[in-house]
């Protein structure tokens, strides 16, 4: 049993609420109830937000690529360095960064994450014995360190729009259609001893990655779970294929698949206001990535546009340059302001911008990763953060600022204790495995450094 002194229910704010969980669910909720011997008592609780949108490995190159050379650096020069960065990774690595990844998402208070996974080769693009091999790391790093994870294997089976051949950097992503159906059917099978609480979906990467055909194969076999693609996030990407398909990817995407809210659209920064509206009309969930479209200078996502259609969004890492819920929600509304000259844009007609990125994320990512969760309400999954109001950051606001003041105002650290379906992985702020996930790390990036 865990007692808040406050609680954002459903319903809205509570006081004094006792939250029964059993088997990893919320099984009761009370308020105005007094706290029992053997509660877990916390100041306020608060629902935990699915992290929508990661690829671990990333996170092992963040600080390496701040460095300008000669000419105009761009999302696309980052990219050679990911893939000249990434072509080294060993198993081991990959899980102990994997690790480290989501020992850092639950300490800033995530309590999901969608694992948007499609390095699956060896060097040179050789598949490994199992060719489930890094999927299984995925698993195991998730495993140890409690997360929920919503697996999304990735097919890529092309370099560029118009079917070109995978570069020497993309070698370790590739598989046709036949080939991504054995691994997904062996990422479904590696999850059976899994927690229940784990999804499985799939990800053709990007329209650019992914052809027409192979798209449409690939969503008619699926037997479910969510889908996932990275879409518009460059101008480039526009331009390329709309030289192709003689359409934008949001407009061709909408036009020629059954897009709803199992569709989870990565980035769509670029989209006219026709398909700005469109995508939200569809259901399907925008997953914004504020920090790391900061970083790659993918532009700002079209926000109001959005909102005003009635579309639901969520947010992820990607690069995870840097793991922080808050900023990430921060970014997201300083995105908005410094493009419109404005503030306070997240939010439609009235009410705090905080609370509402707060629980929108919440419902949104929920959504996005196939996940009952994303509300505290009877019969979702326990995923639940807790924080300290009485933070220096936070203590002299009222209950409806206390998110404006987590958004703006706080660091990560007023996070106290995290629960992923019932598992209690963050005590004090600190995640359970936090010395041995370190130390796994640093020998990964010794080990990594030294081949490099
Ligand atoms: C990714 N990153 O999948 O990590 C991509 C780059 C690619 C972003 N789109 C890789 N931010 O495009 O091949
Ligand atoms: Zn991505």
């Amino acid at each position: 049993m865990i007692h808040a002194k406050q609680a954002l229910l459903r319903e809205g704010w509570a006081n004094n609420v006792r939250i029964m969980v059993a088997d990893g669910r919320i099984a009761g909720i009370e308020p105005a109830a007094k706290p029992l011997e053997g509660d877990h008592r916390v100041d306020t609780l608060l629902p935990g937000i699915g992290n929508l949108h990661s690829h671990a490995f990333q996170r092992a190159m963040a600080g390496m690529t701040e460095r300008r050379a000669a000419g105009r650096d761009s999302f696309w020069s980052w990219r050679d360095l990911m893939y000249r960065f990434m072509d080294r990774l060993t198993p081991e690595q990959i899980e102990a960064i994997a690790a480290l990844v989501y020992m850092e998402m639950l300490e800033a208070g995530y309590t999901a994450v969608g694992e948007f996974h499609y390095v699956h080769h060896q060097r040179g693009g050789l598949p490994y014995d199992d060719p489930a091999e890094l999927t299984s790391r995925i698993y195991s790093a998730a495993h140890h360190s409690g997360i929920g994870l919503t697996h999304l294997p990735v097919l890529y089976s092309y370099g560029g729009a118009g079917k070109q051949a995978l570069s020497e950097g993309q070698q370790r992503f590739g598989n046709d259609v036949d080939g991504f159906a054995g691994l997904v059917s062996a990422a479904r099978r590696g999850m059976t001893p899994m927690p229940d609480d784990w999804t499985l979906g799939i990800a053709p990467h990007s329209l650019r990655a992914t052809s027409p055909e192979d798209l449409g194969r690939v969503l008619e076999e699926r037997t479910g779970g969510p889908v996932h693609i990275h879409i518009a996030e460059q101008p480039k990407e526009v331009a390329d294929i709309s030289d192709w398909l003689g359409a934008r990817p949001v407009e061709w995407l909408l036009d020629n698949a059954a897009v709803n809210a199992n569709w989870c659209l990565i980035h769509a920064t670029h989209m006219t206001g026709a398909e700005t509206q469109a995508m939200a009309k569809s259901g399907a969930i925008a997953g914004l990535c504020p920090i790391t479209e900061a970083n790659l200078g993918d532009g700002p996502f079209n926000g109001p546009g959005f909102l005003d259609a009635g579309g639901a969004f969520g947010i992820g890492s990607d690069s995870n340059v840097n793991i922080s819920l808050a900023e990430e929600l921060r970014t997201l509304e300083y995105s908005q302001r410094l493009r419109d000259l404005a503030r306070n844009v997240m939010v439609q007609n009235s009410g705090s911008v905080g609370e509402t990125l707060f629980v929108s994320a919440a419902r949104g990512g929920a959504l996005a990763l196939g996940r009952a969760s994303g509300d505290i309400a009877t019969g979702l999954l326990a995923d639940l953060v807790a924080i300290d109001s009485t933070d220096p950051a936070l203590c002299a606001l009222r209950q409806d600022q206390l998110l404006d003041g987590l958004v703006f105002a706080a660091k990560d650290n007023v996070v106290t204790d995290v629960w992923a379906a019932g598992r209690h992985m963050v005590r004090g702020g600190r995640h359970n495995a936090r010395d041995a996930i370190v130390t796994s790390y640093r020998t990964a990036m010794d080990s990594l450094i030294s081949s490099l």
